[in-house]
């Protein structure tokens, strides 16, 4: 052998010497004593973690390493497919409790008792893009939630917007091939703005409702805590005594709504394509836990008989002035799952998954999911023991007689696999009284491929949603209209859907036509029934929606050269007090010497913190920390992109850098010019964005 390599391995091997195995009849356990010794999964101690079993220092390796064979065959399999729609998502642990009792419409325990904590698991996710993909492309959240109840585990498996695309469940894997990665060329990751999308919307004019949705801000969320959640599908409720509703979920989040503008989105998606799963699991450490409150529209079948549209259709929703909501109880995430994979990844979500007190209405949408997501986890998770999975399992005792298959954990004993019957008279049985009861609902009619007449207007819903947003909001869902269609090739496909626009609202037609370059090229929509004119609904808007707050939200502050530290310790206490984050930024990572000469610690690193990141901002500087950063390109834009995405900037020192940005004008604050600097920066900030200074 070589001298030099077995030099070297006897240096490799000394290292783990304390990790050595059995010696003399010792276990390994014995032999460890609080340590923990590396083992193969049959649980024999590793004596060499670094070098595989090789014919000689330098020579082949030997096909007999059964160690190495195992963790190499483990590791090429660590991958499961990823979900189809939804793969990239985040995920955390918490419990929902009700406030008061629901019983007098449903029968389901974890609603009826407001001493009941019921642990939940929940996962956000975008719909369109791989697991990999960033958290902010614009696209629909998904918003899933198991409550593992007493009664057994149910399921909301909703989004963040109230209606869907699509009717009929038959559509769903045309709608989802049409926004994915195109079929030829691969691309593009995670984005609606492309030919096959737009060709299919234009050809469906059942997704535009949806597509108002998609193209406001409830797609571009500033933060998964800041999202409203909807069970979208009509569900009933049902009581002890038989009785049922319909209802539509709700959720509410404590934090109000936020969004982000879309030049934000596309400049966080490079500076931190993690940063909805960072902010939520930042914000679970912290102890800021995100918190919902569920809330129920509860309709009787007069209600639902009388109401303009069809509450089966899932493309159309029942504004909360017609129906109000009833809040319910509160969802708190308070742990953050401890293995990614086995639980964020793993979790398996089924609508068909509900409680006594919860059943299904006949919405085609749901009666298709309700098949499809049991599927689809068999093939996922490969075996339909996928409820044996730490994360899927009941937290309620269960028990039946379905047995073996793939993976299977658990061990029954006896002989009793089948029922009924008398050998084992403690073998689970069916209970008339705790069991699970189907409404009976009368039902008739012929065996037939069909759309009901109900489901027929498409246009009426979509224009009362663009016609109860805000000018702001109306601004936004022109420029993301002209952004998408903007990047169809197909002119045909654009001068359809400006067709469908023109239908919506004829003026939103015509800007954004102006907009595209394409004034008068309209393709006429022909809607197969007439719209109707509904009342705005401001409850859809997001803007003024929700009382201001700063709470939950990040302050960047930069630090440069000479920085006054009181003022800096002042506005960390002041951010403080609304419940919000300061987040301290240097020029450079190792610090800032402030005034007096100090090194201050910072947070993050200019170059890797654009002022996107951040709900507001300040730079504190001195002379000549000023000075320099006038000269730095990302202190600048900082400043600038601040500036231009609406944000309260506050100034202490920091004259030039402003100046050289050209940032001046309302809910720009001086810190030493204005009295009370400080609160009237927080004032501007806890508004979220200075609306007044859109200049556009
Ligand atoms: Fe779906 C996943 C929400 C219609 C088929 N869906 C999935 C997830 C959410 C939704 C939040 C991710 C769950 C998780 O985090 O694991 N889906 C919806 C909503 C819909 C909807 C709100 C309309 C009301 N979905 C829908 C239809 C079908 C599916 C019509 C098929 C007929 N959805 C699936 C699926 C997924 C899924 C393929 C992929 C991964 C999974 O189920 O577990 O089965």
């Amino acid at each position: 052998m070589n001298k030099k390599h077995k030099a070297g391995r006897e240096k490799q091997g000394s290292a783990q010497s304390d990790a050595r195995a059995s010696k003399g009849g010792e276990t390994h356990q014995q032999a460890t004593g609080d340590r923990t010794i590396l083992t193969t999964n049959q649980g024999v101690a590793i004596s060499d973690n670094q070098n595989s079993l090789k014919a000689g220092g330098r020579g082949p390796t030997l096909l007999e390493d059964f160690i190495l064979r195992e963790k190499i065959t483990h590791f090429d399999h660590e991958r499961i497919p990823e979900r189809i729609v939804h793969a990239r998502g985040s995920g955390a642990h918490g419990y929902f409790q009700p406030y008061q009792s629901m019983k007098h419409v449903t029968k389901a325990n974890f609603l009826s008792d407001p001493s009941v904590q019921t642990p939940v698991f929940v996962r956000f996710s975008t719909v369109a893009g791989g697991a990999g993909s960033v958290d902010l492309p614009r696209d629909v959240r998904g918003f899933a939630v198991k409550f593992y109840t007493q009664e057994g585990n149910y399921d909301l498996v909703g989004n963040n917007i109230p209606v869907f695309f699509i009717q009929d469940a038959i559509k769903f894997p045309d709608l989802i091939h049409s926004v994915k990665m195109e079929a030829d060329r691969g691309y593009p990751q995670a984005g609606s703005a492309h030919d096959t999308f737009w060709d299919f919307v234009s050809l469906m004019p059942e997704s535009l409702h949806m597509i108002m949705w998609a193209m406001s801000d409830r797609t571009l969320p500033r933060s998964l805590r800041m999202m409203e959640g909807f069970g979208v599908n009509t569900f009933r409720l049902v009581n002890d005594a038989g009785e049922s509703n319909f209802v539509k979920f709700h959720w509410r989040p404590i934090l109000g709504t936020s969004a982000v503008t879309w030049d934000e989105a596309v400049k966080i998606s490079g500076a931190d394509p993690d940063f909805h799963r960072r902010d939520l699991y930042e914000a679970i450490e912290a102890g800021a836990f995100p918190e919902f409150e569920l809330a129920f529209q509860v309709l009787d079948q007069k209600m639902a008989d009388d109401y303009r549209f069809d509450i089966l259709d899932a493309t159309k929703l029942i504004p909360e002035e017609v129906v109000p909501l009833q809040v319910v109880g509160k969802m708190v995430l308070n742990r953050n799952p401890d293995n990614f994979f086995a639980e964020t990844e793993q979790v398996a979500f089924c609508p068909s998954h509900v409680v006594p007190g919860i059943d299904f209405s006949e919405d085609p949408l749901l009666q298709g999911r309700l098949f499809s997501y049991l599927d689809t986890q068999l093939s996922r998770l490969g075996t339909p023991n996928f409820h044996q999975i730490p994360v899927n399992a009941p937290k309620c005792p269960f028990a039946n007689l379905q047995r073996d298959a793939k993976m299977q954990m658990m061990v029954p004993k006896g002989r009793a696999n089948y029922e009924p019957n008398s050998i084992d008279p403690s073998a689970p049985r069916e209970s008339h009284s705790y069991g699970f009861q189907t409404t009976p609902i009368p039902l008739e009619g012929t065996k037939v491929r069909l759309r009901a007449e109900s489901f027929a207007d498409h246009y009426s819903q979509a224009r009362m949603f663009y016609r109860s947003m805000s000018l702001h909001e109306q601004k936004h869902m022109q420029k993301a209209l002209t952004f998408e269609l903007g990047k169809v090739d197909i002119p045909e496909i654009r001068r359809k859907m400006l067709g469908h626009l023109d239908v919506i609202d004829p003026d939103l037609g015509t800007i954004v036509a102006e907009e595209l370059g394409m004034t008068g090229e309209a393709i006429r929509a022909t809607p197969t029934v007439p719209h109707v004119e509904l009342p705005p609904s401001l409850a859809l808007r997001m803007i003024g929606k929700y009382p201001p707050t700063l709470k939950g939200r990040k302050v960047g502050v930069l630090l440069a050269p000479g920085f006054d530290v009181e003022v800096m310790q002042q506005l960390v206490k002041a951010i403080e007090a609304e419940s919000a984050t300061a987040a301290l930024i240097g020029t450079k990572v190792g610090g800032v010497q402030d005034g007096a000469g100090t090194k201050q610690p910072v947070d993050m690193a200019l170059n890797a913190s654009p002022s996107v990141l951040f709900d507001a901002v300040a730079v504190l500087a001195g002379t000549e920390g000023d000075r320099a950063l006038t000269e730095n390109p990302d202190a600048v834009t900082f400043l600038r992109d601040a500036l231009r995405h609406l944000k309260s900037i506050g100034l202490s020192g920091a004259t030039s850098v402003a100046n050289r940005a050209e940032v001046s004008g309302l809910g720009v604050t001086n810190f030493a010019g204005a009295k009370d600097g400080i609160s009237t920066f927080i004032n501007f900030a806890r508004g979220g964005r200075v609306w007044e200074r859109d200049s556009d």
